[in-house]
């Protein structure tokens, strides 16, 4: 199996960690998101062979042509991470502009299935050991104000991945959904629109989970031997839990 991997969104955040992380490893990277400029920086950072596409994830033609005509040095992608994703709008539901919660469901749900659907046959040719490693969130599995569709999408990560792993059996192909909890990334940032007082706040005064500490966990995952496959792998930061049920009272 090459050491190669295929990674979304690696613009920023966790995407651009994961660069890093595996190219530390030596592995060769295909590298995509819609900012070219960035692409073209972190290239210049990586010493590994790197092949970079400017590609949106909702665009599933474009996902098929980009994957189709990677060039021979890249085209046994051995692992697959699907980061690209963002939240929009954290007011409630009632107040939400109905595009936000289009642009989540086309991005983290149709976006995640066009680069999973036209990556598969290389997958599955690459075999034992390869990975899939999709990026969920500890919003698909619990609730709070204003997560609305963002969860939602992330609920369909996590079940698509376990639907994957049944379709992929015999393959050798492994499938992951890491769910991460509070993290620093642009994730606050492009969730408010652009607001850094917002993020700033968010993560002040406590410990978030780093892009760095996500990197390591796809690491981790994705170079376990190959008869390991973790399932779903919830992180979250230490002085982060859950909240009490609210109530409502006269
Ligand atoms: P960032 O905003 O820092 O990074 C998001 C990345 O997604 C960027 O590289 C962006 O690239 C890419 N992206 C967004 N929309 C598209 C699109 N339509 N097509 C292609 N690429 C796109 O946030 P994070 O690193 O935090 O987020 C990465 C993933 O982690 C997301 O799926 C997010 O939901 C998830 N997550 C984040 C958590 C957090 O607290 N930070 C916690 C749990 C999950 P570009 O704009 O250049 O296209
Ligand atoms: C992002 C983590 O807690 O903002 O998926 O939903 S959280």
């Amino acid at each position: 199996m090459k050491k190669i991997a295929f990674i979304t969104g690696a613009t920023s955040g966790f995407g651009r960690a994961a660069a890093k992380r595996f190219a530390q490893d030596g592995w060769a990277l295909v590298l995509s998101g819609r900012r070219e400029e960035r692409l073209a920086a972190l290239k210049s950072e990586l010493d590994v062979p790197v092949h970079t596409i400017k590609l949106d994830v909702r665009d599933s033609d474009a996902v098929a042509q980009a994957v189709s005509s990677l060039p021979a040095e890249f085209a046994e992608v051995s692992l697959l991470v699907n980061n690209a994703g963002l939240a929009l709008a954290p007011q409630g539901a009632p107040d939400v502009d109905l595009k936000d919660w289009h642009t989540m469901i086309d991005t983290n749900v149709t976006g995640l299935v066009n680069v999973t659907h036209a990556m598969l046959p290389t997958l599955i040719r690459s075999g034992r050991g390869s990975s899939i490693i999709n990026v969920g969130s500890i919003a698909g599995s619990w609730p709070y104000p204003g997560s609305h569709v963002y969860g939602a999408t992330k609920a369909f990560v996590e079940q698509f991945s376990y639907n994957l792993r049944c379709d992929l059996q015999g393959t050798g192909v492994r499938v992951t959904d890491i769910a991460p909890g509070l993290a620093e990334t642009e994730f606050t940032l492009v969730r408010t629109k652009g607001n850094q007082d917002a993020s700033d706040n968010l993560y002040s005064g406590t410990e978030p989970l780093s892009a760095e500490d996500i990197a390591e966990q796809m690491f981790y995952v994705a170079t376990l031997p190959e008869h390991i496959n973790i399932n779903r792998l919830e992180v979250m930061p230490t002085r982060q839990a859950w909240s009490p049920f609210a109530i409502d009272r006269d």
